[in-house]
């Protein structure tokens, strides 16, 4: 008998964004199939004119369950772990799981915008018909190795970023990764960084950012 229960998962964006690679982990890590309509932010002709009742900011991705719609990366991967069978992805201790929020907002805050947009976009995709920005580069690495530090001093010498297994944290900074090492100074910068190297090593193998990344 078919269910009239509508349980569809359905992400909107592209495949290129850092933020809709996160959440495709995050679906992918808990066995979650979903739906991914594409919305292209960096469109010449803009986004699609209904967008915006779904994303009033006009980011991407944004999320719908069910019939239930959010928005914000943090909030959707939160959403997620707890409403889907599957691995836990949040520590339940307490001070592990305060650790993995804290790395969260430092990259959001501090390693997005350097790691991707100052040092990844100018050196590897420049808008086009410009050279890269190299006063942005130098400002973004200099950004970057002080979230590196920090990140190094948080981590210690666990496997995960905050605690013996993966969890949310750790696919929230997997995508930003990638991307910052793919430029040559990200790459030599994130070689400072062995346990972070490391990290980097174990990560990007796993399936599912494997596929989100590809
Ligand atoms: N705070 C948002 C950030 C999402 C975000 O910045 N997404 C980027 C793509 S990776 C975007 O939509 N950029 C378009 C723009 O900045 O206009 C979240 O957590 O979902």
């Amino acid at each position: 008998m078919m269910s009239d229960i509508d349980n569809s998962v359905v992400v909107y964006g592209a495949g290129y964004s850092v933020y809709v690679r996160i959440v495709r982990i995050v679906l992918a890590e808990k066995g979650v199939s979903y739906e991914l309509v594409p919305v292209d932010v960096f469109a010449q002709e803009g986004l699609p004119a209904d967008y915006i009742a779904r994303h009033p900011f006009g980011r991407i991705p944004a999320f719908s369950h069910g019939g239930f719609d959010l928005y914000e990366t943090t909030a959707v991967t939160r959403y997620i772990d707890e409403s889907f069978d599957g691995p836990a992805l949040q520590p339940q201790a307490t001070r592990e799981r305060a650790r993995m929020n804290q790395i969260i907002a430092m990259l959001d805050n501090y390693a997005y915008g350097p790691m991707v947009w100052d040092v990844y976009v100018q050196r590897m995709e420049p808008p086009e018909g410009q050279h890269p920005d190299e006063a942005k580069i130098a400002d973004g690495l200099a950004k970057t190795r002080r979230f590196l530090i920090a990140l190094t001093d948080l981590v210690g010498d666990r496997l995960w970023l905050a605690g013996d297994t993966p969890c949310l944290a750790d696919f929230h900074a997997a995508p930003i990764f990638d991307l910052f090492q793919q430029a040559p100074e990200g790459a030599a910068m994130l070689a400072e960084f062995p346990s972070l190297v490391a990290w980097w090593e174990r990560i990007k193998v796993r399936p599912s950012v494997a596929a989100a990344l590809a």
